[in-house]
């Protein structure tokens, strides 16, 4: 059995879902591995001209996101009526999708919620998204398939070269796949891509990421751990922070069949004083977990922070025979080899802007971690001309020790450093991190730049 999914995004908060898991673990460890790509139709039966679509690799895993602006057919209507659907063969049939509410900083949220106008909760409105793969669109529908369903609206997507369709239909079925699954009591996500290991207390706390494709089920894990290191001084003591001294406590799992987000409340205490305190949420889907922290220092203590920094990185294990690239340095590969060489040295220190917001790292059997650093994100502060200042934070050393981790050396270490944070401010951070299997030539810019472009929409 598995979960159906109201076509609302179904909200179970974390002591709920706990019991639901016990009662029906089963259900909610599978994963539909399912090929969501090209849509096949049998020969001879369609008179489209068209009657397979032929998704590009980047296009079966892009999760396309609409707005109210985008779809004015569904304002302010209540989320429990809309269903949505897609060609399939012959037939138009419900496709996974889910709806998502976001308050004004940038937070998904469901149900009544505070500081919230009752009057938006539930009904498509303001910064809501429909939410569903653009590999599960189909080809045009024609009206004998229609028969029998209360259309709403076609949506036609043009990605590219790409045309294809879904369409919203009234009080429609629901379709029971789920792409991406965690599960509460081991903190294992699966997604298409890759098993990724989690401590369920401990957003912070990663361990195994093993990409599914391998076939070699002792594989080891591509990770060694996550680290995040805060560093500089508060009240003339040297701050010495990492995972074991952060607390980020996951508070609610949003969890939908396309996405599952991971609500969770992080503190950094120095002398008993939370001088840190952030809101973050991880949004994960096939193949990439999507960090948006707001992260904020009280007023009184901000004065008494001096020069701090913050180390997001990504700790890879033993990856030897794999290569780095960055959106800094054009064509340059830098060898995972276990040493700096001077090329890597002066990697270090490069700031991110908004042309330059991607890093790459790539196994030698094909697996790829992508982080990309969205400096927009901070554009939701009300005076966006305080800019964080972030820049590439990478060691390639065999000997390095850096604890907290599993393994000794960073092999490699990769990510960004952010300098300093705005007096008295909040600041937003955006940061994705993406799982792709098989690369081949495509390259970390192309991937992105397909994967984030936005489709044209015509209703
Ligand atoms: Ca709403
Ligand atoms: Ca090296
Ligand atoms: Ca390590």
């Amino acid at each position: 059995m598995g979960f159906k999914f109201k076509g609302l995004f179904s909200f179970l908060n974390y002591g709920v879902l706990s019991a639901m898991l016990m009662a029906s673990s089963v259900g909610f460890a599978s994963v539909d591995q399912k090929d969501a790509g090209s849509i096949e139709v049998n020969a001879g039966g369609a008179s489209n001209t068209q009657d397979i679509i032929n998704f590009s690799k980047v296009q079966k895993e892009k999760v396309i996101t609409l707005t109210v602006d985008q779809l004015k057919v569904l304002a302010e209507q209540p989320f429990s009526d809309v269903t949505v659907y897609a060609m399939e063969g012959q037939k138009l049939v419900p496709i996974p999708f889910q709806f998502e509410e976001y308050s004004d900083l940038g937070f998904l949220y469901q149900g009544p919620t505070k500081g919230i106008d009752p009057a938006d909760v539930g009904v498509f409105n303001k910064d809501d998204l429909l939410v569903f793969m653009l590999g599960d669109s189909g080809i045009e529908a024609e009206q004998a398939a229609l028969a029998g369903l209360d259309l709403i609206s076609k949506v036609q997507i043009n990605d590219y070269d790409v045309t294809s369709y879904i369409y919203l239909i009234r009080n429609g079925e629901i379709s029971d796949k789920q792409y991406v699954v965690y599960d509460l009591e081991t903190g294992v996500i699966n997604a298409r891509s890759a098993k990724i290991h989690m401590n369920p207390k401990d957003l912070l706390d990663w361990g195994d990421v093993l990409p599914v494709g391998y076939n070699n089920a002792d594989a080891p894990s591509i990770l060694d751990s996550i680290k995040v290191r805060i560093r500089g001084s508060f009240m003339n003591i040297p701050l010495k922070l990492d995972n074991d001294n952060l607390e980020a406590k996951l508070k609610n799992v949003y969890s939908g069949p396309v996405r599952v987000t991971l609500d969770a409340e992080f503190r950094a205490v120095i002398l008993r004083i939370p001088v840190i305190r952030a809101h973050a949420q991880v949004h994960m889907d096939v193949h990439s977990a999507n960090l948006y922290v707001n992260m904020s220092t009280p007023k009184s203590y901000s004065k008494y922070l001096k020069d701090p920094y913050i180390i997001v990185a990504i700790d890879g294990n033993a990856l030897y025979g794999g290569f780095v690239k960055t959106s800094v340095s054009g064509d340059q590969s830098f060898a995972v080899d276990g040493k700096m060489d001077e090329s890597e040295l002066a990697l270090s220190g490069i700031p991110i802007d908004e042309d330059v917001s991607w890093i790459w790292l790539s196994s030698k059997e094909d697996f790829n971690i992508i982080g990309q650093f969205d400096v927009l994100a901070q554009d939701v502060l009300i005076d966006d001309d305080v800019y964080t200042d972030v820049s590439v934070y990478y060691r390639d050393d065999k000997s390095l020790e850096d604890k907290p981790e599993r393994f000794v050396g960073a092999l490699p270490s990769l990510g960004y450093r952010i300098n300093g944070m705005p007096e008295n401010e909040s600041t937003a951070i955006s940061y994705k991190v993406l799982f792709i299997e098989n690369m081949n030539s495509l390259g970390a810019g192309e991937y992105l730049k397909q994967l984030d472009s936005k489709p044209e929409i015509i209703m």
